[in-house]
């Protein structure tokens, strides 16, 4: 086979899993999304309302998503062109609403940013059995009686109708930078049955109690029920907004979401050693912030008797190790090594092995590649291996992807 045709078809075969997930590193295609009300998308943003009075709009991803297991949910986000000090915000939101992928909140108030009901009005259009982050750019008085005009502040009504009244909010908090300031920002939100995490510009800002199963506490005090999923494990994912007598462009720059693996996964191909070994790593389990679970690594089917070492990246990148190897380099730099080792086993057969205990690695090496870890981060683990005949003299195993838990 022609070796770059082989290196493209390996490389789309092995490429990380991302099922059930979408990533949009901008909105030049909307492809995959539902857009809905003013939302639109202009000059590769995701304008979800324009600048001007009275919009609303939504955005949802085309296919629900499963979030039972656990999730992790990025976007960066700018808020521009403000008058009258701007508003009303963004709010991202998973839900089962009997309307799908056409949910859309109240228009009688820019406060209710696209998602919830007027409580001022009658027979409102709240998103039913949903949880709403609100990104909140405007201190609205009565009946919603915001915490601050520049928070982040969780909503739910359980299975009724969503509210932007505080008095729904499960949790919130405003960041030391405002994120009303017109620079791009990020969120991170990081699920794990029974938490919300919320990271901001990189930085851990608070976490929420709640489960999608039973629910949450309001900052009241009064407990909240948790929603009906579809098939027992899945939601729409998207985003909402809307304006009023005051508005801004509430723009999405980016926007990726990724259900957190049960298990540590595996990518990329290994190398063929001189002697037909096929070296192959596996984990015993997704490592936690308190390394608090066992998370051992493997590595079987190495040629005996050669030294090596695991090493890993933060990111997956998949290319040839050199033109005439059947090894890739699965991991994108920087990388860090861990200590060399020896495979055993005998000479020319394939009953070498590597081993490496995750937890005690981290704990003994302070200022390793990517510490302090936070929920949600990913380790991409490779070996590779002496093996002088071999192109490079050299070859490596497929690849690991690790997922942090909490
Ligand atoms: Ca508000
Ligand atoms: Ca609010």
């Amino acid at each position: 086979m022609h070796p770059a045709r082989n290196f493209v078809a390996l490389a789309l075969l092995a490429a990380p899993a991302l099922a059930q997930g979408f990533s949009y590193p901008n909105f030049i295609s909307t492809s995959g999304l539902v857009l809905n009300g003013n939302a639109l998308a202009t000059g590769g943003v995701l304008r979800v309302t324009p600048a001007a009075a009275s919009q609303r709009g939504s955005v949802w991803y085309s296919q629900p998503l499963a979030v039972a297991g656990g999730f992790t949910l990025d976007m960066t986000f700018q808020f521009t062109s403000q008058a009258s000090s701007g508003a009303d915000g963004l709010a991202i939101l998973f839900q089962n609403d009997p309307r799908g992928t056409a949910a859309l909140g109240s228009a009688t108030a820019g406060s209710c940013i696209g998602y919830a009901d007027n409580p001022a009005q009658p027979a409102g259009v709240g998103i039913v059995n949903s949880l709403a982050l609100e990104i909140d750019t405007y201190d609205a008085g009565s009946p919603f009686f915001d915490g601050t005009g520049a928070d982040f502040s969780w909503h739910t009504n359980g299975t009724g109708q969503n509210d932007a009244r505080e008095s729904y909010s499960i949790g919130w908090a405003t960041p030391a930078v405002d994120f009303t300031n017109g620079l791009v920002h990020s969120v991170r939100i990081v699920y794990v049955p029974g938490s919300l995490s919320v990271s901001y510009d990189g930085a851990p800002l608070f976490t929420t109690p709640y489960s999608f199963a039973s629910g949450g506490t309001w900052i009241g005090g009064a407990s909240v029920g948790g929603l009906n999923l579809i098939g027992g494990s899945s939601l729409y994912v998207g985003v909402t907004s809307a304006t009023g007598g005051a508005w801004e462009h509430n723009d999405v720059l980016s926007w990726s979401f990724t259900p957190t693996p049960t298990a540590p996964t595996t990518y990329c191909t290994p190398g063929t050693s001189t002697n037909g070994c096929l070296a192959t790593i596996s984990a015993s389990a997704n490592p936690n912030l308190a390394l608090s679970t066992p998370c051992t690594i493997s590595v079987t089917n190495v040629e005996g008797q050669k030294s090596g070492v695991l090493f890993y990246g933060l990111e997956a990148l998949i290319q040839p190790w050199s033109s005439t190897s059947t090894s890739f380099l699965c991991v994108k730099l920087p990388t860090q090594r861990t200590l060399s080792q020896f495979s055993g086993g005998s000479v020319s057969v394939c009953n070498g092995s590597f081993t490496l205990d995750w937890n005690a690695f981290q704990a003994t090496t302070p200022g390793a590649l990517g510490q302090p870890w936070i929920a949600g981060r990913r380790a991409q683990v490779q070996a590779w291996y002496r093996d002088p005949p071999a192109s490079k003299s050299t070859n490596l195993s497929n690849a690991l992807t690790l997922t942090y838990l909490p």
